[in-house]
């Protein structure tokens, strides 16, 4: 069954729907449970929060609830179906091969309505929300990747900015084709000289004088879905005259630009390690008559447009990879139990144990993070970039570990292209590189975290300027002040949101989001705007982090499991226990380096290695043969 016949036959007889936060399987007068459809106008996002100690747990607890009765209902009519098409229709091994999405695979998955799940059902997509796209993406992520880079690339990016920005006039023109497949489309930033610092692009456009179009020219590098797409997003300089100054400037200005339009090319597809059955060309744009409508957005607002794009398309990552971890566990599994080696199965070795164990509580973070994060832009949150930036990192890293290590209980085996692992190693390797680098991303996240932080230390400092009239503040400042300095401070508390059986856990996050914010106002008062330039520091923040939001998105999941009494409370609570033990410890460790003096020093020594390395043009150290 097609997956639109699914969703029409739903919709004829569901209620308009309403976003709520009930689950029929959810006790909703368990403590532990607040319902929340909406956000509260003063809510701000969790990671933003701890660069300033402060637990702000809107966007964490509860777990979000995100699917209604209908929804859930639709959902699950859906999943099936996309299920099996990937293990009868499709054939991963020979797309990797041939290069290419089968077409019969291709043809497949435009009648199912793959190519629209988020389109709304008016202009001839499934409408779906974030929740319901992640639970069929990570289906994808279980069986094919270069698939999902296929879909991704078209949907999560290639006309997201159509769903996010595009006028009622845009979305008529462009979405029913968009969403049928009978167009493809593709996402235009990255040039030659322009990949992480996407600000930089030289692709140009400049309105012609009538004022009817603008003509569009210059080359766009790597672009998935480059060599089929029909429809591209394409990032552009643009002349903008600032309105107070009157000086033109140069800024970037998104557009929709059609492969029909003259002077629009592409190259042959790229070879690649991996996710080879997408298609990724070079895009040539020569003279372009680009219609003045097909502005996406305002004009010299491209970068927002571009960063929002990413921002919104970043969830979609952690969710298909979860579905391919799932995957992978499964398969390492399959093989320890039916394995012997020594007399044994290799499964009751504390070696393979260990690799099984670790696998699964990643498993469960990427996939509490994945449904954390679309649930909360599903209930609208306003501000989820860094969230949605920590579970593309985290996701990307953790399914790359879960990778090499099922391929390392697998042995000889797991070398062999027959065991189909080598191929899931090869298309992951590009997940920590494109969509924003995982070392970009980590930039990203704590600049961002420290900005908001420093504005924070700002008002701060003026309010205490004048203590009598800001006593209270003043007081559970100093309050706080000293209790770091004797090393009791507990943190921010967030035990009334947590099951009680996991509060030496919830205890351990307060307190390390306490140290964590500590620690930022320690680098900000030392760096000032200068903390920019400390990155061996902001990647140790970052993964500070990322351990942080890991750690309360598994304390709220398994809050809600344990509540509810789901099956596998416990083990789930047991997985929460030792990552939260584990991450903290990483935590801490990642705190102390900030000021620790050998580590600094070490820092200072890693920066002369590479310099060092950088002058001599390869490694500098002679042969131990002097030969
Ligand atoms: S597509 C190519 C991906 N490329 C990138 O991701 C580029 C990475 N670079 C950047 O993101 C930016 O250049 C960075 C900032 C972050 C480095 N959200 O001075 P600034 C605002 C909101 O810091 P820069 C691909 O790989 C900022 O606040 N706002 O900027 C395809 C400031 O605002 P204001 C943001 O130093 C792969 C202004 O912008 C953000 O130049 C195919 C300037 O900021 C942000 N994030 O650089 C994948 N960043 O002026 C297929 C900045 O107001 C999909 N700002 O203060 C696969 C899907 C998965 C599977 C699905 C299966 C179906």
């Amino acid at each position: 069954m097609f997956l639109r016949a699914v969703v029409r036959r739903s919709v004829t007889y569901s209620k308009p729907i309403i976003w709520a936060t009930r689950s029929p399987k959810i006790n909703l007068n368990s403590p532990h449970i607040r319902t929340i459809s909406t956000f509260p106008c003063n809510h701000q996002s969790f990671a933003m929060g701890v660069f300033k100690g402060q637990a702000f747990v809107d966007e964490v607890f509860p777990y979000p609830e995100a699917l209604t009765d209908e929804q859930r209902e639709l959902l699950e009519g859906l999943v099936d179906p996309t299920e099996k098409f990937f293990q009868e229709c499709n054939d991963a091994a020979k797309n990797d091969a041939i290069e290419k999405v089968d077409d019969e695979t291709m043809k497949g998955l435009k009648e199912m309505g793959a190519f629209g799940l988020q389109v709304s059902e008016n202009h001839g997509g499934l409408g779906l929300s974030n929740t319901a796209y992640s639970r069929l993406v990570e289906i994808v992520g279980i069986h094919d990747l270069g698939i999902g880079i296929t879909l991704g690339a078209h949907q999560s990016i290639g006309f997201k900015g159509i769903l996010l920005v595009g006028n009622e006039e845009q979305k008529r023109k462009y979405l029913p084709k968009l969403a049928s497949g009978e167009n493809i489309a593709a996402f235009c930033l990255t040039e030659p000289t322009s990949g992480s610092d996407a600000a930089s692009i030289r692709c140009q456009a400049v309105p012609s004088e009538d004022g009817k179009y603008w003509i569009l020219n210059g080359g766009k590098l790597w672009i998935s879905n480059g060599g089929i797409a029909e429809i591209f997003t394409v990032f552009a300089k643009t002349p903008v005259k600032d309105k107070k100054t009157g000086e033109t400037k140069e800024k970037i200005t998104s557009f929709i630009v059609e492969r029909s339009f003259k002077g629009v090319t592409s190259g042959p597809p790229e070879k690649k390690m991996g996710i080879k059955a997408s298609n990724t060309a070079e895009v040539y744009f020569d003279d372009v008559k680009v219609p003045a409508e097909n502005v996406l957005g305002e004009v010299g607002e491209g970068f927002k447009v571009a960063m929002n794009i990413l921002n919104n398309g970043r969830f979609g990552m952690a969710a298909a990879l979860s579905g391919t971890m799932k995957s992978l566990i499964a398969k390492a599994t399959d093989f320890a139990v039916n394995r012997t080696q020594f007399g044994d199965k290799i499964s009751q070795y504390g070696a393979i144990q260990e690799k099984i164990a670790r696998m699964n509580v990643l498993h469960y973070v990427t996939e509490s993070m994945a449904y954390m994060l679309s649930g909360n832009m599903d209930r609208g949150a306003p501000e989820y970039q860094i969230e949605a930036a920590i579970s593309k990192v985290f996701a990307s890293e953790s399914c790359w570990w879960v990778a090499d290590e099922c391929i390392q209980i697998y042995g000889g085996m797991g070398y062999m292209k027959d065991a189909g692992l080598e191929r899931v190693m090869r298309d992951l390797r590009i997940f920590r590189i494109f969509e924003g680098t995982n070392d970009i991303l980590r930039l990203f996240v704590c600049l961002t975290g420290m900005q908001d932080a420093g504005k924070h230390l700002r008002e701060l400092q003026k309010s205490l300027k004048n203590p009598l009239g800001n006593f209270g503040l003043v007081l559970s400042e100093a309050k706080k002040r000293t209790q770091r300095a004797i090393g009791v401070d507990p943190g921010p508390s967030i035990s009334a949101y947590v099951h009680p059986s996991l509060s030496d856990s919830s205890k351990k996050l307060s307190k390390c989001i306490g140290e964590f914010g500590a620690s930022v106002e320690g680098l900000l008062i030392k760096h000032g705007k200068k903390i920019i330039e400390e990155q061996f520091k902001l990647r140790r923040l970052a993964d500070a982090t990322i351990d942080l939001y890991g750690m309360a998105a598994v304390l709220s999941r398994s809050t809600r499991s344990l509540t509810n009494n789901f099956s596998s409370s416990q083990h789930e609570a047991m997985m929460t226990k030792f990552f939260c033990d584990e991450a903290s410890r990483r935590i801490r460790r990642n705190l102390e380096t900030l000021n620790n003096k050998m580590d600094i020093t070490n820092d200072e020594r890693m920066s002369s290695i590479a310099k060092a390395v950088y002058s001599e043009g390869g490694i500098v150290h002679e042969h131990p043969l002097q030969l």
